[in-house]
This record gives structure tokens, C-alpha cells and sequence, in this order.
């Protein structure tokens, strides 16, 4: 039986990350613009607006909520590479995913925003130094560092994490 909300799995931090796997966790964050575009491929308006489980976000708040997420990771990431352990701004995805724009824009922008995204966020990623990723950024919600080997395997799973909502949703309602 697969858990509707966590279909990949829930995140768990790795102890330690090895060159290889960092590359490999880099080459799914440069593969999430292209897997969410065939996820919502063909997709009515109506199938947009089905929540991907009994309660959920609708297939449309998810795919304008993983650019929100990732435009703040994108800026963490900036931010822990250009000052000491900077505190980031937490923010809350609930209340942004109900703003009047997620309605409003049509999905493509969306999937257009993650791809200019991922290809800025992606150069950087690929042109960090080994230790570069033991720089990091204090989390107030969680009172701890996290360092970006940390963040960048968190969002390669947060991207595997909402695509899968949306196969799965697509395989058990035959579309
Ligand atoms: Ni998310």
C-alpha cells in the first residue's frame, strides 16, 4: 500500500555524502523542471484542480508551490555561500499555496519559472567546490545548521517527493 502523502518516501537526511552522490542528487534537481512538465502534460483544467489525495493540494497548487520552494532554496543557497551561517526566513507554504495567484497563473509559467530556476540554480550547484557544501545556514524553526550537502539532498527529494503525487494521482484515476 503506498502512503499517499510521502510515495518516494519520507526525507531523511544523509550522515554523509560522497562527490558521486552529490552528483548524483545535483543531476535530480536538474531533472525536476522536465519531470514535472510530463507529470501535468495534457492535463484538463479540471484534472488541475483534483487534489492528488483525499484532503490535499489539487495538482495546480502543487505545481506552483515546488517554484515557491525552490526560489527560497535557491536564495538559501546564495545566502549560506556569501555570508557566515546566515538565519534564513522561514516561510509559511500553506498561506503562500492560498495567495490569488496560484489560481490565477496558468501552470506553463510555473513550469517555465522551475526551468530558468533550475538552469541558474543548477550552474551553481555544479560549479561549488566539495566544501562549499559544508557551508550551511541556521534554520530557526529547527534551531540547528543545515548544511547545503544536507539541503541539496532534501531538495532533490522535494522535487521526486510532489512529481510522484502527481503519477500517482494520474495512474489511480486512469488519466
Ligand atoms: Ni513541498
Amino acid at each position: 500500500m503506498t502512503d499517499l502523502s510521502y510515495p518516494v518516501g519520507k526525507f531523511a537526511p544523509p550522515s554523509s555524502t560522497s562527490d558521486s552522490e552529490r552528483a548524483a542528487l545535483i543531476d535530480d534537481v536538474a531533472r525536476t523542471p522536465a519531470a514535472m512538465r510530463t507529470a501535468v502534460a495534457g492535463l484538463t483544467a479540471g484534472q488541475l484542480d483534483t487534489p492528488y489525495r483525499p484532503g490535499g493540494w489539487t495538482v495546480r497548487q502543487l505545481v506552483h508551490h515546488v517554484p515557491d520552494s525552490h526560489i527560497n532554496a535557491y536564495l538559501r543557497f546564495k545566502q549560506a555561500l556569501t555570508e557566515d551561517t546566515p538565519t534564513i526566513k522561514p516561510y509559511d507554504q500553506d498561506v503562500w499555496v492560498k495567495l490569488p495567484d496560484t489560481p490565477a497563473t496558468p501552470v506553463d509559467v510555473s513550469l517555465a519559472l522551475l526551468d530558468a530556476l533550475h538552469t541558474r540554480w543548477v550552474t551553481l550547484l555544479r560549479a561549488m567546490k566539495p566544501s562549499d557544501f559544508e557551508r550551511g545556514y541556521r534554520h530557526p524553526e529547527y534551531n540547528r545548521f543545515v548544511p547545503l550537502s544536507e539541503a541539496l539532498a532534501q531538495y532533490a527529494w522535494h522535487g521526486r517527493h510532489h512529481v510522484a503525487h502527481i503519477t500517482l494521482l494520474r495512474q489511480r484515476s486512469g488519466w
